[in-house]
């Protein structure tokens, strides 16, 4: 089923839409932000220049720290007598990012979300269990209105307290988890130490996961583990939350709500515009929210966007998996690894499990590598020849996708640490 009418426009019609939302976003930032009528007309750039959809390239690029500059409120659009919600994102260091909702953002989101949660499977019929965190965060809320907008039976978990969740589960008849594809492995996990079967005991149908990457090799343990179709959706905070784009059944990209999100692809380096199916940074316009209309926003999520129709008859731009973050992007040796390459290599190895860990650091001048990965049987520990053996074949395909050597350490399985919310994989010792 297809949510919306404007997930099927052809691309005359959405450019034309997007255009004439993008004329009007521009000029209400102009007319209503100090930040973005200050940074246009540096650019020497009035409304009135925005003629055809090219022409968003005229527009100044916008970075998470200019919310850090213009905190809390800086950037909206709004005051405070119309925004009805507050969420935030922690930032890296100090102060929250924080994102405000009119009450027609608030309709803008569910409807996003609903369109997203749809083309997972979901519908009016199932029972979906919302284990992201709830609070600030934007994920649990925001799935929350999309899926009682599409008529699912809510159930407002929250993350953690994994027993309970999966009572819950089990009681209430949860037909769909929405999650981390990583606390999703977690539950799983539990469930079994608790004597039952994932797959025979629940009745899970749908994972909608989200907040952090998974690579197919993910996916496919996630569908084994659960027995349940899994799709993976994508957002941030600073644009609204989850909704800005998702996978369909035909599972080829994530569909982009680009009549509210206008995407574009640049090189991190230069900021030069890059065509379809180039990998680059996501950059993206809101074009319909009005607390917080973004200008070109730098998301670091590094993408690519594919154009053509998709089997599902949705004609909206898909983008690739986030091939990482150009800020997590881990140079090792001047060598460009993500950590999403090293997952790939470890869920693909038989007799190791999907909870890793990775350690960068330095010896000498020299930058290494450490990956900390959890056995499926821990007997393995007691053979030293077959140790051996499992750590040469990890190193050896690591060294093939990487081009770099790796220390292994293969460690008993449980003794990783789990989260509840997004996976923290990455040390870095440096
Ligand atoms: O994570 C919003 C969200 C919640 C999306 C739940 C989907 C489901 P933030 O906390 O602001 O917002 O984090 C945004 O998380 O820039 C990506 O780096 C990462 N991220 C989110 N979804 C994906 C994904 C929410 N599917 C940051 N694949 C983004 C890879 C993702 N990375």
């Amino acid at each position: 089923m297809i949510w919306s009418e404007n997930e099927t426009l052809d691309r005359e019609q959405m450019r034309a839409v997007q255009l004439e939302r993008l004329q009007d976003t521009v000029k209400r930032v102009y007319e209503k932000v100090p930040f973005y009528r200050s940074a246009l007309k540096e650019k020497g750039v009035e409304p009135g220049d925005i003629k055809t959809l090219e022409d968003i390239r005229l527009l100044p690029m916008t970075v998470k720290q200019d919310f850090r500059d213009n905190y809390p409120f800086g950037l909206f659009a709004v005051g405070k007598d119309e925004l009805v919600r507050f969420h935030a994102s922690s930032g890296t260091t100090g102060k929250p990012t924080v994102v405000g909702y009119t009450r027609n953002d608030l309709n803008t989101w569910a409807e996003c979300v609903g369109r997203l949660v749809t083309m997972a499977g979901v519908t009016y019929k199932d029972v979906a269990q919302i284990s992201f965190g709830y609070g600030l965060f934007t994920g649990a809320l925001g799935l929350q209105q999309g899926l009682e907008r599409v008529g699912a039976s809510v159930i407002p978990m929250s993350s953690g307290n994994t027993k309970k969740q999966i009572m819950i589960m089990k009681d209430f008849g949860t037909t769909a988890l929405i999650s981390t594809p990583s606390y999703a492995l977690h539950i799983a996990e539990v469930v079994r130490e608790m004597g039952m079967d994932p797959k025979k005991d629940l009745s899970l149908k749908w994972g909608v996961f989200g907040g952090e990457g998974s690579t197919e090799a993910m996916r496919k343990e996630l569908q084994d583990a659960w027995g349940i179709f899994a799709t993976e959706n994508y957002g941030m905070s600073e644009l609204i939350g989850p909704g800005v784009s998702g996978e369909c059944q035909a599972l080829c990209g994530m569909h982009i709500n680009e009549d509210h999100f206008i995407p574009e692809i640049i090189d991190p380096k230069t900021g030069q515009v890059l065509g379809e199916g180039e990998a680059g940074e996501l950059v993206i316009t809101t074009v319909t929210k009005e607390a917080l209309p973004i200008l070109r926003y730098r998301t670091k999520d590094i993408t690519s966007l594919h154009y053509e129709k998709c089997a599902c008859g949705r004609t909206t731009v898909r983008m690739s998996k986030i091939q990482g973050r150009s800020d997590d992007m881990m140079v090792l040796g001047g060598v460009n690894v993500f950590p999403s390459q090293i997952e790939e290599v470890l869920l693909n190895t038989p007799g190791i499990g999907p909870h890793y860990q990775i350690k960068v650091f330095k010896k000498g001048y020299l930058d290494k590598i450490e990956v900390v990965v959890e056995l499926v049987d821990a007997s393995v520990l007691d053979s030293y020849t077959q140790l051996e053996a499992l750590t040469r074949d990890i190193k050896a395909r690591l060294r093939t996708v990487l081009g770099i050597d790796s220390k292994i350490t293969l460690v008993e399985p449980r003794t990783l640490e789990r989260f509840e919310g997004k996976a923290k994989r990455v040390i870095d010792l440096r």
